[in-house]
């Protein structure tokens, strides 16, 4: 080691492996080796959370023989760093001279070249991966570890992407797919089950006649061949006298965040014009079950969601913020103001209000009539967590109906099989 050089290396350390021993130790040979450790927020703009907090990194990290210092690293600008410190050698994977961190790498050696730094680049070590090892980990992941994975999405990210899962396949599109956008990785970070959507599959309508205990059936197909959190949604969550048990299965499951909503009597979907007869809940009595739920739940990192249903049944801006007020004293830790307008003004109207009060907490939108709202402006406008809460249903259906039609027409499946997945990629479709 050369006593007077600095060494930085910027790593997220996710799950400490030999691909990082390997840079650490090429590091020292240089000089006093200082880590950038990634915030989990910083890599939750890119890729998944981290498995582990940022302390238990630290502490991981900090262990190491070879590692001199560390400096939490906010942002994957590494310009202020190397502008203070002022490393002699900057270490990175070689793997960045290819997409996303191509920019950033460019940036660097402008950096690095004004400071008399170097860089150097180590040879990405092959089979070996954070992103790899955890797809491997999806056999090991226990329940509890993935409820606590919402909060700290809430906690680390701009926005909470969440799509509608009905399946254990629709499931599997959620958790796997990616695009890459700019600098960044777009992917959803959680899924929604929707009532809606899981009684259409039965071929039920959407009015509780499908019991909890079918749906956690499913449900727990689906986070059987998944990682990601998912939000249940439990209507109304039936009797305040059953919601124990309820809250005890989706705890054992794996569920991060059950999502009740203020109606009472038989239910109507939310999304239906006519909403005579749907009635909504009084204040006390739904409060009452949120206490339950805050009461009988074992882990305070499985959320509850209290649902506003003001603007679906005509009653204004007053009662919905009085309703989120009471409901996030009573102990609700995410609000879902709902609207079935083609337009946000009401939701806007109502978040501009409540984001300013002591009672605020995450917003949650449901943007299915108002589609052309983007996250952007949800983010804006102070909302946090974005549900697409019923479209690949929506998308699977049409699809299906096309291609039964296409048969009948034809009286053969020839005309069909440029337009649907061949049996090669179906049968490659799980790993
Ligand atoms: C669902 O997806 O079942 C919902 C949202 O509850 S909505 O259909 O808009 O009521
Ligand atoms: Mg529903």
């Amino acid at each position: 080691m050369k006593k007077n050089k600095t060494v930085y290396v910027p790593l997220a350390i996710d799950i400490l492996h030999s691909g990082h021993l390997n840079i650490i130790k090429i590091a020292k040979k240089y000089g006093k080796v200082v880590i950038g450790l990634l915030s989990d927020s910083a890599v939750a703009e890119y890729k998944a959370i981290p498995s582990l907090e940022y302390n238990e990194r630290y502490k991981i990290v900090k262990s190491l023989k070879d590692v001199n210092q560390i400096i939490k690293q906010d942002t994957w600008d590494y310009s202020y760093v190397l502008n203070t410190l002022k490393p002699d050698y900057f270490i990175h994977g070689d793997d960045w001279k290819r997409g996303i961190q191509k920019k950033t790498r460019k940036k660097v050696i402008s950096i690095l070249k004004k400071n008399k730094g170097k860089l150097i680049e180590v040879p990405y070590t092959k089979n070996i991966s954070s992103s790899s090892i955890k797809s491997d980990l999806i056999t090991h992941l226990t329940p509890t570890s993935r409820i606590s994975i919402l909060k700290r999405l809430i906690e680390n990210k701009t926005v909470v992407r969440v799509l509608e899962s009905h399946s254990p396949l629709s499931g599997l599109i959620a958790e796997n797919t990616k695009i890459e956008k700019g600098k960044k990785i777009q992917q959803f970070d959680a899924m929604w089950s929707s009532s809606l959507t899981d009684s259409s599959v039965k071929g039920k309508p959407d009015n509780q006649s499908l019991d909890f205990s079918s749906r956690f059936s499913g449900l727990g197909d689906i986070l059987d061949v998944t990682t990601k959190p998912l939000i249940f949604d439990a209507d109304n969550g039936g009797r305040l006298e059953h919601l124990p048990f309820a809250i005890r299965t989706l705890e054992r499951l794996g569920v991060s965040a059950i999502m009740i909503e203020d109606k009472i009597g038989l239910k109507k979907n939310s999304l239906f014009a006519d909403q005579s007869g749907a009635k909504q809940d009084s204040i006390k009595d739904f409060c009452q079950k949120i206490n339950s739920i805050k009461k009988n739940r074992s882990s305070q990192d499985f959320l509850i969601g209290a649902r506003i249903e003001s603007f679906i049944l005509g009653k204004g801006l007053n009662d919905a913020l009085n309703r989120a007020k009471a409901y996030s004293k009573a102990g609700a830790d995410i609000i879902l103001i709902h609207s079935k307008e083609n337009n946000p003004k009401e939701i806007f109207s109502f978040s501009k209000i409540f984001k300013k009060t002591k009672y605020y907490k995450p917003l949650v939108a449901v943007p299915s009539t108002y589609s052309k709202t983007t996250e952007e402006m949800l983010v804006k406008n102070g909302f946090k967590i974005v549900i697409y809460a019923n479209h690949m249903l929506r998308a699977a259906y049409p699809a299906m109906q096309n291609a039964a039609e296409t048969i009948l027409k034809n009286k053969r499946s020839f005309e069909l099989e440029k337009k649907i997945s061949s049996v090669k990629e179906v049968i490659n479709l799980i790993r």
